[in-house]
This record gives structure tokens, C-alpha cells and sequence, in this order.
């Protein structure tokens, strides 16, 4: 389905946050006040990739400083250079997420062991997903300048503008991403030809994910400032805290998006109701 190929993006958005902890259920949440700062324009969705093709998506980071993936129990292998931005999604159609960076510099596509390609410039916003349906991830970027999709080979479609957040997902179900944003100053999600919904307020990250394994994107967002998940229809859970970095993955395969953060202080994955392990270091970026 859509979520499996559905890719990255971007920088970190944490705004600075002051973190009232302990929260939940999570036991190992640690006290803490944290104080993190990143740029939160763009898209700060990050989605998990399934690097051995079993259906469940791993964990893992990929490591800007030097240049490596580390995934979990698989591999660790070098790809990409600081200043990219993962772009992990299944290019081929295996089944089996492919190690990808986009490279703002130089508006080139790296997909290792694939292609090289350049498309897009410094500015964008990748946003792979797959447009056609053909179970491939497309190459594809979001300008912000003039709220444009550049689809490789399929599209361009002026959609969102300035200040809006691309999320990348499959909202209908029919198995192609759909073109859609989420705008910050109103809260509202865009879903072009599908429906127009406020859900959510200015500081919450959107996350891309299928909560109810009903192969549709739900709309969610995740609101910092009380580490709670507010899944449409679904949901409200609370699950992490300020400064950690919601994840949309399936790590147990059942095809249902799990509630998941990553927190940079201690590099601890938060998978609820699966598990809690280490993995990764502040600066890293879960890929
Ligand atoms: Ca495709
Ligand atoms: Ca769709
Ligand atoms: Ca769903
Ligand atoms: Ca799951």
C-alpha cells in the first residue's frame, strides 16, 4: 500500500519547547527540559522504511556527520553527505525500501544502486510517494515559492502555498498519493479533490500514517506542547513529549500505524505497546 513507499522529508520541526514530563505510560520517559531548535518550515514528517521487505518497517537513523545508515539488526552502510536530506522509499517496486538522499545543492536524487536523477532545487521540499499507483515511489518535489508538485514523468500541479506543510499520504485509498498540505496558520488540511478539514492548530506536526489499517491516511497531527496524537475519527493518544520527534511506521506489520517517537536527547525509540529501545544519537534523523 501507499504508506509503505510514502517517504521523508525534511528537517527536524521542533520549535523550542519546555517539556513537562513524565507523561503516559511510557515508563522511561525521563524528566527533562529541553530546549531544541531546528527550522520548521517544510515538511517534518518522518516515516519509517521497511529495509528487508517483511512488511514491518525498522528502525533506524541516518546520520548527517557522517554520512550513514544504521538500521537496526541489518546494516550499516554510508550514503549521502551532510546537508542531505534522506529520501528513503521503495524506487523499484520490491517491496523493499531503498537508501535515497536528496541533495538540496544540487537538486540531484541519489538512490543507491537505482539512479542518479536531478530533479528539483534548493528551496524544495521532497515529497516522494507514489502518484501513479504503479506500487514505485516517484520522484517528486513541493515548491514552496509557488506551491507547486513537481511529480517526475507525471505531473506538476499547483497545490498549497507558502507556509503549508506537504504530507505525503494516500487519503482516499484508491492507492496513489494524493496531492495534499497542511497549513499551520488555520489549521486545515487540503486534499485536493477530496476534501478541505480543519484538524489541528499552529505548532502541531502533521504525520502521515494509517492508524486503523483501513489503507487510508488518516488525518493526524502531534502536538508538541502535550505530546498527544490526535488522529481524526480514531484517536487520542498521548504518547511523548516536547522535544521528540513523532515517527509514522508499521513496526509490527499488522498494517496499522503504530504511535512512535524518537527522542534526540537520548536516542530512544518509543513504539507503544511494542517497545522501547536505543537507538540513534541527538542530531540523527529517523529515517
Ligand atoms: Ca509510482
Ligand atoms: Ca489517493
Ligand atoms: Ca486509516
Ligand atoms: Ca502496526
Amino acid at each position: 500500500m501507499a504508506m509503505s513507499i510514502c517517504r521523508k522529508s525534511v528537517v527536524a520541526a521542533i520549535a523550542t519547547v519546555a517539556v513537562i514530563g513524565p507523561v503516559g505510560t511510557a515508563a522511561a520517559q525521563p524528566d527533562e527540559i529541553e530546549t531544541t531548535s531546528a527550522a520548521s518550515e517544510s515538511s517534518p514528517q518522518r516515516v519509517a522504511g521497511d529495509f528487508n521487505g517483511d512488511g514491518a518497517t525498522e528502525i533506524a537513523v541516518w546520520r548527517p556527520s557522517n554520512g550513514t545508515w544504521y538500521v537496526r539488526g541489518l546494516f550499516t552502510v554510508q550514503w549521502g553527505v551532510a546537508g542531505d536530506i534522506p529520501v528513503a522509499a521503495d524506487y523499484n517496486g520490491d517491496s523493499i525500501t531503498d537508501i535515497a538522499v536528496w541533495r538540496p545543492s544540487n537538486g540531484t536524487w541519489y538512490v543507491r544502486g537505482q539512479f542518479t536523477v536531478q530533479w528539483g532545487t534548493g528551496g524544495d521540499v521532497p515529497v516522494v510517494g507514489d502518484y501513479n499507483g504503479d506500487n514505485r515511489a516517484d520522484v517528486a518535489v513541493w515548491r514552496p515559492s509557488n506551491g507547486t508538485w513537481y511529480v517526475r514523468g507525471l505531473a506538476t500541479v499547483q497545490w498549497g502555498t507558502g507556509g503549508d506543510i506537504p504530507v505525503v499520504g494516500d487519503y482516499n485509498g484508491d492507492n496513489r498519493t494524493d496531492y495534499t498540505v497542511w497549513r499551520p496558520s488555520n489549521g486545515t488540511w487540503y486534499a485536493r479533490g477530496i476534501a478541505t478539514v480543519q484538524w489541528g492548530t499552529g505548532g502541531d506536526i502533521p504525520v502521515t500514517g494509517d492508524f486503523n489499517g483501513d489503507n487510508r491516511s488518516d488525518l493526524t497531527v502531534w502536538r508538541p506542547s502535550n505530546g498527544t496524537w490526535y488522529v481524526r475519527g480514531i484517536a487520542t493518544v498521548q504518547w511523548g513529549v516536547g522535544a521528540d520527534i513523532p515517527v509514522s511506521g508499521d513496526f509490527n506489520g499488522d498494517n496499522r500505524t503504530e504511535y512512535t517517537v524518537w527522542r534526540p536527547s537520548n536516542g530512544n525509540w518509543y513504539v507503544r505497546g511494542i517497545t522501547t529501545v536505543q537507538w540513534g544519537t541527538g542530531g540523527d534523523i529517523p529515517v
